[in-house]
């Protein structure tokens, strides 16, 4: 089938995707910082579908370990299809006077500089084969900004605009570059914004049923198996009772 790089693949959407992807018969590369959570997958990936699993463990925020680890692969698993940048986090929720200088910087450097370092090292491996797509997961964040969602919002936002100028650059290439923007779906999302407070993580998702991992790997997915003249640029999905990310018809 092919070649799927998946950023952030310890969890959530990123999870879903390798999964997703793999029982279609992709070989996938899976990436995250967790060491145990990606030998895990791999090993279940493995056992129950016969495909090849490459683990790469780095944070996406240290361009240096993005490069070294990405150069230094097999050739024959730089011939990617596909790769999802989906590696991201929100982390708190306040207003910016009030806000983390420690939070910004780690949101704008996993979302905005890591999404551009892993995409730096995969796009000159697409462009001489002149086929292949790039997935960006943006936000509903990305469409509206809500309050005290500022800083995370804006770097989703420039995942959007990152998202346009790559689909310019690769044109030439024949390379597509959609965006897709999921809008609340229950994942380690809120955990990890609210700092290991599950109990406010829950409450994020009370009064309507928010999307799953799997919701979202079944549109990224789908925006895989189009024609090769048919591209998917921007997909917003939310669950049906969101309008948009700062309006949800709670029960
Ligand atoms: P999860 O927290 O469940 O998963 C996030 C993944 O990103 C993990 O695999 C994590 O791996 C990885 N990651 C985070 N920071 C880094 C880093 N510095 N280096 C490498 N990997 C990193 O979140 P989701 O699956 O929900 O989110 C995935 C993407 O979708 C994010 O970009 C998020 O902003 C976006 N999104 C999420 C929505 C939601 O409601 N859940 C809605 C809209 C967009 P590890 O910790 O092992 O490094
Ligand atoms: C994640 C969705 O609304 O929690 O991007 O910011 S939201």
């Amino acid at each position: 089938m092919g070649i799927v790089l998946i950023t952030g693949a310890t969890a959530g959407f990123g999870k879903a995707c390798a999964t997703t992807f793999a029982a279609k018969g992709y070989d996938v590369i899976i990436t995250g910082r967790r060491k145990e959570k990606l030998a895990e997958l791999q090993a279940s990936l493995e056992k129950e579908y016969a495909i090849k699993v490459l683990s790469l463990d780095f944070d996406v925020r240290d361009e240096l370990a993005v490069k070294q680890t990405l150069e230094n692969i097999p050739a024959s698993w730089k011939e990617v299809d596909i790769l999802v940048n989906n590696a991201g986090l929100a982390l708190g929720l306040s207003t910016i006077d009030e806000g983390s200088t420690a939070d910004w910087n780690t949101m704008i450097d996993t979302n905005v500089k890591g999404l551009l370092y892993v995409s730096r090292m995969v796009m000159p491996w697409m462009k001489p084969r002149k086929k292949g797509h790039i997935i960006n997961l943006g936000s509903t964040a990305a469409k509206h900004v809500y309050a005290k969602g500022n800083v995370y919002c804006a770097t989703k936002a420039a995942v959007d605009a990152i998202s346009q100028g790559m689909r310019i650059d690769l044109l030439p290439h024949r390379i597509k570059v959609t965006a897709v923007h999921p809008g609340a779906a229950e994942t380690e999302f809120s955990v990890v914004r609210f700092k290991g407070d599950t109990g406010k993580a829950a409450d994020v998702y009370k009064g309507f049923t928010p999307l799953t991992a799997q919701d979202v790997a079944d549109v990224i997915y789908y925006c895989s198996t189009l024609p090769a003249h048919v591209c998917i640029n921007d997909l917003v999905i939310t669950p049906l009772q969101q309008a948009n990310a700062y309006y949800t018809d709670k029960n």
